[in-house]
């Protein structure tokens, strides 16, 4: 076994490749660019190396920097993850050349898949089932038409050079085909560098069935069943799972059996998938073979049990697989959801920013090895892999995947249940995530009845993204309490060793005047609607509070109290009904997230945004005639953006004049009791 390798890759599959060396106690260097040089793969690896700018093109992609930094530091293989230099076969041959093992197939069986037309004459003759086409050299588009024809329509054209979707025209009749086939050779000619196209019987509703093999170099090849990855968007899989569902006995031995013979008529070695695509009546054909760990292998580690990078690694240091076919069984079921840094409801934008809070389900993350919790060497029933950590940032350069959260189950329901769960334990602030959407994809009808195929989303297009609902009630009312408790914490703070000053004690001071005062929201990042105004009424009393809406049609004040706080988390009783929920406060957005929903609401606070007009001046001023109840400022004290500093009542409520950046209070023009007019300057204040 190797001593120590490189991982050319970053985020979270270099991780997840460095959790298995170290299990096994090979060392590990990393690789990484200048916007990663604090990133998550540089940490967990034993050494690390800069090997360029952000661009991929002059870092993760530059073979020859990381083949000498392999040979620098003394590393004997190089595991490239996927994507980046995974399936090229120059960088496989240049390992070799420089007397590096490459963690991977060989550079031919790379070769021979790489090519659409050349595979599947290599399939066609090892008796791999193939979609009735034409795949050979006859350009010619008469010919083409008449192969075509004979097919029968709908017609499926594709770049022979293409993959992804791209390069695909869809041909209905014969009298549409040569526009069609002058359309698709020129998007093939300028995608690809290459106008040969292909042509194939165009099946409808298909479904993505992928089959896992395994190869090693004494001539086992084996296969650990098969991936569902029907569930995806513009060609990027959102959803897989293992086994898939309604997949006879006999389909899975026919399936594996034909991926099996895929791989040993390139002479493949290692890790590999053979892409099928399936009509709903179960036929399959051959579609591509993917000759690198794919991004969702771990729903077969989940339901076989088994460590793919550590096969990898045996494999590539020339061990025979660990498993022979007839020892693999197939243990419950398994899915995994890609977590982004999107925004669904904008057309799936990606979201870059920071990770400002990140909360991950219940997990015992997966460490390799561990007890078993399913009975097969997984110690858990939620496993996240991820390449990024709380306070890391998703940068322009990369995929923004934050995560993909993969769950086990006794049965696809269970899975389903824990996915669901899970999905509503994920708290990311700081960037839009696809969380709801995952959420109600694997809580819809048509994923829950596992109606698969390559158009679910497509067709669920309306329940998928529902128009915007109102805040919950529950929601705004854990914002408010969270605000004026936060309030309270920092009065008290500020009012420090004056805890004699009836105004440090709390801002939820006026016991007994049934002080009302008006907090308005907005809903923020949520999408392409138009952000709703919530307007909250709070009246402070004894020992609890009373809400009201007072632009809501039926609306009647409801008792609100704080049933309890552990930090963040939030206990309240409105009405008669409870709420639990976390509350967490970037700037001026309280984050509450409560029953497995995420509500984004800004506060704005009339007063805070009077005072930042003002504040270039250097003042805050009194945003209408009123009376000063608190002033919570100190002469020459250090105050943080968003500080309470002088609290006036006026129009029967209260309203907070709050520091409009970090800064000094240089001065305080009045104590409390004071009268003060319209627009008078209350303080004089530096900004930091
Ligand atoms: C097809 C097909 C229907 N009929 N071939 C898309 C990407 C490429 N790998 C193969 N693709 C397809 N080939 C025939 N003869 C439908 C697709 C297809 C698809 C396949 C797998 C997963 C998602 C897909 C989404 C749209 C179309």
């Amino acid at each position: 076994m190797f001593k120590k390798i490189l991982i050319a890759n970053r985020g979270e599959i270099a991780c997840r490749v460095a959790a298995t060396a170290r299990r096994l106690g090979i060392k590990t260097v990393a690789v990484y660019s200048e916007a990663d040089a604090n990133a998550k793969h540089v940490a967990v690896c034993d050494e690390a190396v800069l090997i360029g700018p952000a661009a991929a093109k002059e870092s993760y992609l530059r073979g020859d920097k990381i083949i000498a930094v392999a040979k620098a530091t003394g590393a004997q293989a190089i595991h490239p993850g996927y994507g980046f230099l995974s399936e090229n076969a120059e960088f496989a041959d240049a390992c070799a050349e420089a007397g590096l093992v490459f963690i991977g197939p060989p550079a031919s069986a790379m070769r021979a898949m790489g090519s659409k037309s050349a595979a599947k004459s290599l399939m066609e003759k090892a008796a791999v089932p193939l979609v009735p086409g034409y795949h050979g050299d006859n350009q010619d588009a008469d010919f083409l038409n008449r192969e075509a024809d004979r097919i029968g329509y709908p017609v499926l054209l594709k770049a022979s050079a293409g993959g992804g979707g791209k390069g695909m025209r869809v041909v209905e009749n014969s009298a549409a085909f040569k526009d069609a086939l002058a359309s698709c050779k020129r998007e093939a000619i300028s995608s690809f560098g290459d106008d040969k196209v292909l042509a194939e019987k165009y099946l409808q509703r298909p479904r993505h069935i992928e089959i896992q093999v395994f190869a090693d170099t004494l001539g086992n090849c084996i296969y650990l069943f098969e991936r569902d990855c029907s569930v995806q968007r513009r060609h990027q899989k959102v959803l897989e799972e293992a086994p898939a569902p309604n997949m006879t006995d006999e389909r899975r031995a026919a399936m594996g059996d034909a991926a099996v013979a895929a791989a040993k008529a390139v002479g493949y070695v290692g890790a590999g998938t053979v892409e099928f695509i399936a009509n709903q009546d179960g036929s399959f054909y051959f579609m591509e073979m993917n000759t690198r760990l794919q991004v969702e292998h771990p729903v077969t580690e989940m339901i076989t049990g088994t460590d793919l990078v550590e096969w990898q690694l045996r494999v590539a240091a020339g061990e025979p697989l660990p498993k022979k076919q007839d020892e693999l069984r197939i243990h419950g079921h398994a899915i995994e959801a890609r977590i982004y840094a999107e925004n669904p409801e904008k057309g799936f934008l990606p979201s870059i920013g920071t990770l400002r809070h990140l909360e991950t389900p219940q997990a015992v993350n997966f460490e390799l090895g561990g007890t078993l919790a399913n009975g097969l060497g997984h110690p858990a029933a939620v496993r996240i892999d991820s390449g990024v950590r709380e306070g890391d940032a998703i940068s322009p350069f990369y995929d923004p995947m934050i995560a993909k959260l993969i769950v086990w189950g006794a049965d696809r329901k269970q899975a389903l249940a824990r996915m669901s769960q899970a999905l509503a334990q994920y708290q990311i602030v700081g960037l839009a995530a696809n969380i709801a959407f995952l959420k109600r994809l694997v809580e819809g009808e048509a994923f829950a009845t596992a109606d698969l195929d390559t158009g679910l989303i497509e067709r669920n297009h309306d329940a998928l993204f529902p128009a915007a609902q109102p805040a919950a009630e529950g929601a705004l009312a854990l914002a408010a309490v969270a605000l004026i408790e936060a309030e309270k914490d920092a009065s008290a703070a500020q009012s420090g060793t004056n805890a004699a000053d009836p105004w440090g004690q709390a801002l939820g001071w006026r016991m007994n005047t049934a002080y009302t005062r008006s907090l308005s929201f907005t809903d923020d990042y949520t999408a392409a609607q138009p952000a709703k105004a919530y307007n909250v009424q709070i009246t402070y009393r004894d020992a609890d509070w009373l809400f009201n809406r007072p632009a809501s049609a039926d609306t009647h004040p409801e008792r609100l109290s704080l049933m309890s706080q552990q930090g963040t988390d939030f206990s309240i009783k409105l009405g008669d009904t409870a709420w639990h929920g976390s509350v967490r406060r970037d700037g001026d957005v309280f984050h509450v997230f409560t029953g497995g929903a995420h509500y984004a609401l800004a506060y704005n606070d009339p007063m805070a945004h009077a005072g930042e007009t003002e504040a270039e001046g250097g003042r805050l001023t009194a945003p209408m005639p009123g009376k000063v109840v608190a002033v919570l400022a100190e002469k020459g004290k250090d105050v943080k953006k968003g500080d309470a500093l002088v609290i006036m009542e006026a129009m029967k409520m209260e309203h907070t004049i709050s520091a409009p950046h970090d800064g000094v209070v240089e001065e305080v023009l009045y104590a409390v009791g004071d009268q003060v007019a319209d627009g008078a300057p209350l303080l004089a204040f530096r900004a930091a």
